[in-house]
């Protein structure tokens, strides 16, 4: 091409675009008087039953108007951009009102049109019970499943349809009947499974085909054996393990069940406050004990995989897009060893720098 650039790499790595193939990347607000509270003793579930965690960020989304919420997520996603990511997955689910929702959905779909970031939409009504149906569960399942479902896929808002399967939050039924109803929709499931207790989420994943179950803290051999047997997607969070000061996934058990293993960063204001996909990769080292090269799948083909962008994104051949990183950093060893410092030093996204 003629009006190509070139960038001298003198001899350093150059990888694929990272993938953050999970964040919860439109909300109101933060949560930083949670901090004081959790050192206080009280858990993630024990602040959300008291109508904090993500109840709190409900409130602050809810009352947000949608160009506030439009500038905060695109300051997200530049910083994301210079850390080396090039691909962002994005749910919605701090509204849990249908107008809340959509309005979450289309500031995705504006970044989706103005951002040079390729964003994957995820609609995550079911993320928890808001508090005006706390004593009707029926009634969200049914609002969910008769009126926002519909209205995402109707309005071609969203590509996947995900569900929080946990303890106090939707059991492996409700989950089932979710997803279930996405499918007919055409929504493709994904499950936050396994984070706290394992309830059978990851089972529940096999069982409805999803395309990936994201966290699996505490995920049993039964689930293990099921995505492997599926071809389901584990899509590991290793920076809110970090942030809750819990376990970390069993990212080996995985692999070697034969397990694809992705690594996102779960960006959100409760339990991952951060969207450095550099430390994930650190994390996944160090914590999983990944090679640095199944560290560096887990970021970008298996990430792509997660949300079924492997076909464009996710490596570097003929046929894909042109979204690549030139590291400051000689090799992929580096970039797992060294922490804190934001080592991508220039960004390719669509073959153009950023
Ligand atoms: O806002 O707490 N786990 N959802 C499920 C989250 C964490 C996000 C939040
Ligand atoms: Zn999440």
């Amino acid at each position: 091409m003629e009006d190509a650039e070139t960038v001298d790499a003198h001899g350093r790595l150059v990888t694929p675009g990272l993938v953050d193939a999970h964040t919860h990347l439109v909300f109101g607000g933060w949560r930083q008087n949670e901090l004081g509270i959790k050192l206080h003793g009280a858990s993630y579930l024990e602040i959300l039953a008291q109508g904090g965690g993500i109840l709190s960020t409900v409130k602050a989304t809810r009352s947000a108007g949608e160009e506030t919420l439009y500038e905060k997520a695109k300051a997200a996603l530049d910083e994301m951009l210079r850390l080396g990511v090039t691909t962002v997955e994005a749910k919605s689910g701090y509204g849990l009102d249908l107008e809340t929702e959509l309005k979450q959905l289309r500031v995705i779909q504006s970044l989706q049109k103005t951002h040079p970031m390729d964003i994957a939409a995820t609609f995550l009504g079911a993320h928890a019970i808001p508090e005006e149906y706390r004593e009707d569960r029926e009634g969200y399942l049914r609002l969910l499943c008769e009126e926002m479902i519909p209205a995402v896929a109707e309005q071609k808002l969203a590509t996947f349809c995900d569900v929080f399967c946990e303890t106090g939050v939707f059991s492996v039924e409700e989950s089932r009947r979710i997803l279930e109803t996405g499918k007919k929709y055409g929504l493709i499931p994904k499950i936050h499974a396994d984070e706290i207790d394992a309830i059978g989420g990851s089972q529940l994943a096999a069982e409805v085909n999803a395309i990936s179950a994201e966290h699996l803290i505490v995920c049993p051999p039964e689930g293990i054996e099921a995505m492997a047997k599926q071809g389901t997607v584990a899509c590991c969070l290793p920076m809110t393990s970090f942030y809750l000061g819990s376990t970390f996934a069993p990212a080996r058990d995985m692999i070697r069940a034969g397990v694809a293993v992705a690594m996102a960063s779960d960006f959100n204001p409760g339990s991952c406050p951060s969207l450095n996909l550099q430390f994930v990769i650190n994390l996944g080292a160090l914590k999983y004990r990944l090679t640095p090269e199944e560290a560096l799948t887990a970021v970008t083909l298996n990430a792509a995989a997660s949300i079924g962008m492997a076909d464009k994104v996710g490596s570097l051949e003929p046929g894909k897009q042109g979204d690549l990183v030139l590291w400051n950093a000689p090799d992929l060893d580096y970039i797992c060893y060294r922490v804190g410092s934001n080592l991508a030093e220039t960004v390719v996204k669509k073959g153009r720098l950023v």
